[in-house]
């Protein structure tokens, strides 16, 4: 490893300079950026207010891996707005963008879903009452499809690969959607929470499928849409999937504390504040 010299510095602020003029220049782009940073300022306002008498232990474990959605929300879209953890890259030969020159990336985006996503299948796993070992596969599963989404947009040695990490994503994916579909519908029945889990579980299937058929038709894929159109396409996805999904949630846990209070299971119990 070398000591970068003052010149390379520049050199590199420089491309993050660059990153942000782009950005700004392409209105569709940077209006779902914004679109996104004000949302999640007025979400997370909400949903402390919404979480203000919320006592029971497990309750408030809820409430907090909810609020983490738009806390971490926040952060990922200034780090896109500011050019931050945007890039640009020559896309392979094979890829409907070779030979374009430089496209820009939001690589940002799926390195900062490696959080937000864990905390929303933390919220779900735990109103369904369901174990550790379910909660961990479900997550680490989930942290697998983000890292490798995240390699499928970086890889530029050739288009074979990125599709690969993308296969391999997907696989990770359909995990996640098995500990949804096929396990914690069951602990949820045990739980009493049933109705709710039941309303955010099919939201959630339904949402997250459009993420995998949008890289694929999107400027990282197929690029049968622009950059902005794809970015809009996630922003938009973004905010049924996070959002609709958290006020979803946090009404019914704040209408229905004593039902996740009662719960037996393992997770989040503990000292409740009776
Ligand atoms: C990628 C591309 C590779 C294949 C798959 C993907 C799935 C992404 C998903 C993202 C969900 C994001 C959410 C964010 C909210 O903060 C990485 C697009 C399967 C499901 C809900």
């Amino acid at each position: 490893a070398e000591i970068p010299t003052a010149a390379q510095t520049v050199l590199e602020l420089q491309t993050q300079g660059d990153a942000l003029t782009e950005i700004q220049n392409n209105d569709l782009l940077y209006s779902s950026f914004w679109a996104n940073i004000a949302l999640a300022g007025v979400a997370i306002l909400l949903f402390v207010y919404m979480g203000r008498d919320v006592e029971d232990s497990r309750a408030k474990l809820i409430w907090v891996a909810t609020l983490l959605v738009p806390l971490v929300s926040i952060s990922s879209y200034i780090g896109l707005a500011s050019g931050l953890t945007v890039g640009f890259l020559e896309m392979p030969s094979g890829h409907a963008l070779a030979g374009e020159g430089q496209i820009l990336s939001p690589w940002g985006r799926y390195l900062t879903w490696t959080f937000s996503t864990p905390a929303i299948l933390a919220a779900l796993g735990l109103l369904a009452g369901t174990d550790f070992t379910k909660l961990f596969t479900a997550i680490t599963m989930d942290i697998a499809m983000c890292i490798t989404g995240l390699a499928a947009a970086l890889t530029n040695s050739s288009v074979l690969y990125r599709w690969l990490f993308y296969g391999v994503s997907c696989a990770f994916f359909l995990a996640v959607v098995y500990v949804l579909l096929f396990e914690w519908p069951d602990d949820a029945r045990a739980a009493g929470t049933d109705e709710i889990f039941g309303t955010l579980k099919n939201l959630t299937v339904v949402l997250w499928f459009g993420y995998p058929v949008l890289w694929a038709l999107g400027s990282e894929g197929l690029a049968i849409l622009s950059v902005g159109a794809t970015s809009w396409g996630y922003s938009g996805l973004d905010i049924l999937a996070k959002y609709v999904f958290a006020f979803l949630l946090l009404r019914w846990v704040a209408n229905n504390e004593s039902v996740v209070a009662s719960n037996q299971a393992v997770i989040g119990g503990g000292s409740s504040a009776d």
